[in-house]
């Protein structure tokens, strides 16, 4: 019998290894994606197949967690054994600008995914894509044990989710388990995130076509891992029998500053003469300092991190070099 998979979020950064690395290991692969005036799916180009092909094993569906009917339907006919919810509005300076839309698709998307699994009846495993957000300001090193405390509607809406989560796990026995994830990034990341921002103007700058960063807070800490070694973590996390919660990061964290540092000095220049304070880019509540502590998961899942921050911030470098010299 072949092993299905279920995926929200599949057109994100997470979303896209994590199918790929399912479908390397033979899964039957099907995942929403929202529709939009144009493609979103160009992290997906490497392994899109038309659905009419012979062996065709990954397929997609246009749906929203904002639609819970169609998500109970959804699971009904295609009984995954397992379902991982990566879909979220994930901009933490975002989730200010329009927070009752990013509760409404984080917090409310995945209670509508939980209950449509216990709607339909099946039988499966669900990953949760909680975030390290939640802690807030609690003091670092953080864990599993680490009370929760959210600074922005973006991880208001992750506790939210967290919560049914665990809920719904003790209440209905269903098979939820939650990875919390510290900060992952890629060349597939968000280009708004910090890390992209910056790997970006690197890569602009050195082909004359930026000459001013604008940035806000350099001074947060943030631990900073490697996408796909997180999507590793995912599926180790459903592979553990008990339904369980797992902190999931690098143990070491650095300042937007040292980032930039690694990024601009790769290619032998001075950030200095780049970056602008602008004020825009300081969030309402900002959260100063997160560091994984994610010995569980090496103890529990024996996942460990392979790919350490200077290594992540060159790979990203890299990448978008590259992409410019192939414009
Ligand atoms: P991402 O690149 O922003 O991807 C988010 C995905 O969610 C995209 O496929 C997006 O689709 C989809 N989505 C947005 N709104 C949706 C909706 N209403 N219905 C269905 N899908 C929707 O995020 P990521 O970096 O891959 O992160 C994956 C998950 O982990 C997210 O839940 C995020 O909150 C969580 N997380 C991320 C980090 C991190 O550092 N990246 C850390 C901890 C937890 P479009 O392509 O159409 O926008
Ligand atoms: O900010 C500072 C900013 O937006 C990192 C999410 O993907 O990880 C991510 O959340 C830091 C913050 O990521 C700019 O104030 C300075 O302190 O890259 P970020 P994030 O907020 O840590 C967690 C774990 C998630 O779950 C989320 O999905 O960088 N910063 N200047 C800036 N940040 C941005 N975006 N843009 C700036 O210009």
């Amino acid at each position: 019998m072949t092993t299905k998979a279920f995926v929200t979020g599949c057109t994100g950064q997470a979303g896209s290894y994590l199918i790929e690395q399912l479908l390397a290991k033979g899964y039957e692969v099907h995942g929403i994606i929202r529709p939009a005036s144009t493609f979103t799916d160009t992290r997906l180009k490497n392994i899109y197949v038309d659905p009419h092909d012979k062996g065709a094993n990954f397929f997609t569906y246009y749906g929203d967690l904002m639609v819970g009917g169609q998500l109970t339907d959804l699971l009904y006919s295609i009984k995954p054994d397992f379902v991982y919810n990566l879909g979220a509005q994930s901009h933490v300076m975002r989730s200010f600008e329009m927070p009752e839309y990013t509760c409404d698709v984080v917090g409310l998307g995945t209670l509508r995914l939980i209950e449509a699994i216990r709607k339909s009846g099946i039988k499966t495993r669900m990953y949760q894509s909680s975030s390290s957000e939640m802690f807030g300001n609690e003091p670092a090193p953080q864990s599993e044990a680490t009370p929760f405390s959210p600074r922005s509607p973006y991880a208001c809406a992750k506790v939210f989710a967290h919560n049914m989560c665990c809920n719904y796990r003790e209440g209905y026995k269903l098979h939820i388990s939650c990875g919390i994830l510290f900060n992952m990034d890629s060349p597939r990341r968000l280009p708004t995130a910090v890390t992209k921002k910056i790997t970006m103007a690197v890569a602009n700058i050195l082909n004359n076509k930026q000459d001013k960063l604008f940035l806000g807070n350099l001074d947060a800490k943030r631990d900073w891992g490697y996408a796909p070694e997180y999507t590793e973590a995912m599926q180790l996390i459903l592979e553990h029998d008990a339904p369980d919660d797992f902190v999931i990061g690098t143990g070491e964290n650095h300042t937007v500053k040292e980032f930039l540092d690694v990024a601009f000095g790769y290619v032998g220049i001075d950030w200095h003469e780049y970056v602008v304070i602008d004020k825009q880019y300081l969030r309402p509540t900002e959260v100063n300092n997160l560091l994984a502590d994610a010995r569980k998961a090496e103890q529990v899942l024996g996942w460990t991190p392979k790919v350490r921050f200077k290594e992540l911030v060159e790979i990203m470098v890299e990448s978008d070099i590259r992409g410019m010299k192939c414009k």
